[in-house]
């Protein structure tokens, strides 16, 4: 089921075909000029799926103000709704991630029936023990999986094994866990201790994952805890990662690092200790800003791709990353910057397809530092625009999804059907 009119896509790309096959052959071009196939490459970018977070289709905010936006999603239906008007135009994001409990609803099974027509699939479920829900015992001011109270451990552990059993219902094959869990004054926690409770407790969880499945660790440098936090950096969530098993992974989202850290190097750590288990992809200036992915740092996005490429190329025992966005959409439509997004994401994977690993490797052999870092320029500068559109094209979207989407009125019908609920309080980044 389309939520964007297949006819309204295919009218608006006609407008748009002479132009892009115009693009696209002068591109195979150039790349048969380097004995590269435009045809390869943009069967891989066809192929290349991203998901989407439910919470990412609302609006976000900070802790001063959030300005909410029209025809908000109210609940995970909306979300959904939202979810498919992106895949449908971008063909490159078929699955959702879910947030519980936000996500939380009564009938599992039907939430699942919902997503299959609309064509999208679950993956990664998300915990949550870094806020307090209405009518729950015990608080997490101060920590849930590494709380110093065993009954404030057990309640946090019991959640995440509640989202293990919904998201199975849903046909998700992992859970992704992230606590806000730290401290606000030097001494306030023993820093061993916190991390041996969050251990006994995530050893727990781990214990109950179906067979099929795989934990992944969200580290978080700061925030809510701004002097230490329990899983801050790579260190601690490949410690943690060892520690519980293969089964669980690392998580690496690019906003939770401190400014300048070199995270593609990271990002070859976890693979070469079969330790990535996936993204969160999104930009970042100060620290967790959680702006567009590729907005401000395109070159390190695509310096990670390098990594997941030559993973990927060189066939990597236990290589399988699960890839997400996990943004902020303060001021923009969050369709729109999740369609960008997708896409940018996508680029730097197209571009990193588009390296000549033999010759790069060559350079590293020889050590020739210029002729190595100009291989990779060579295609971080080619513009793959018109590879993108044919993928999207040949898939059934749209090959200008912001400017189909636009057209489309999508926004404006949603305002009238999802009535503001009100209130420009503080919203949840
Ligand atoms: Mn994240």
């Amino acid at each position: 089921m389309q939520r964007i009119d297949k006819t309204l896509i295919n009218e608006i790309n006609q407008t748009q075909l002479a132009d892009l096959e115009s693009d696209f052959r002068y591109l195979g071009e150039k790349l048969s000029r380097s004995d590269i196939d435009i045809e390869t490459i943009t069967a891989a970018a066809e192929k290349f799926q991203i998901a989407v977070p439910s919470w990412g289709t609302g609006t976000g905010g900070t802790r001063f103000a959030r300005f909410a936006g029209i025809g908000e999603p109210r609940n995970i239906f909306d979300k959904l709704e939202d979810c498919a008007v992106i895949n449908d135009l971008s063909q490159c994001t078929d699955s959702v991630s879910p947030h519980f409990p936000w996500d939380k609803v009564d009938d599992f099974t039907e939430l699942k029936q919902r997503s299959d027509a609309l064509g999208l699939k679950w993956i990664a479920v998300n915990s949550n023990t870094f806020q307090d829900q209405v009518g729950q015992e015990h608080t997490y001011k101060y920590g849930s999986l590494s709380n110093t109270a065993e009954a404030t451990r057990e309640q946090a552990i019991e959640h995440n094994l509640d989202c293990i059993k919904w998201g199975q219902t849903l046909g998700a094959k992992s859970i992704t866990v992230w606590v806000g869990d730290g401290s606000n004054h030097p001494g306030q926690q023993h820093f061993q201790r916190s991390f041996e409770r969050y251990l006994e407790s995530m050893r727990k969880i781990y214990a109950e994952l179906p067979a099929d499945w795989e934990m992944h660790i969200e580290h978080k440098m700061f925030e809510p805890a701004f002097y230490s936090t329990v899983i801050q950096d790579w260190g601690s969530n490949i410690l943690a990662a060892m520690e519980l098993g293969p089964k669980c992974k690392s998580l690496v989202d690019l906003g939770h690092h401190a400014p300048n850290v070199n995270i593609e190097m990271i990002v070859s750590r976890l693979i070469q200790f079969k330790k990535l288990g996936g993204f969160h992809f999104n930009d970042s200036k100060y620290g967790d800003d959680d702006l567009d992915s590729g907005s401000l740092h395109p070159y390190q996005q695509f310096l990670i791709f390098n990594e997941l490429v030559d993973a990927e190329a060189r066939q990597q025992e236990g290589f399988n990353p699960a890839y997400m966005l996990d943004q902020s959409h303060n001021v923009t439509d969050p369709i729109e910057s999740l369609i960008n997004s997708a896409a940018e994401v996508q680029r730097s994977y197209i571009k990193a397809l588009l390296i000549d690993r033999d010759a790069l490797y060559g350079h590293q052999q020889d050590n020739d530092a210029l002729m190595a870092s100009n291989e990779l320029k060579k295609a971080f500068n080619l513009d793959v625009s018109p590879i993108l559109a044919m993928a999207r094209y040949r898939a059934g979207g749209a090959i200008e999804p912001l400017v189909t989407y636009r057209q489309s009125g999508y926004r404006q019908q949603v305002a009238t059907s999802r009535p503001s609920a009100g209130g420009n309080s503080s919203g949840i980044v």
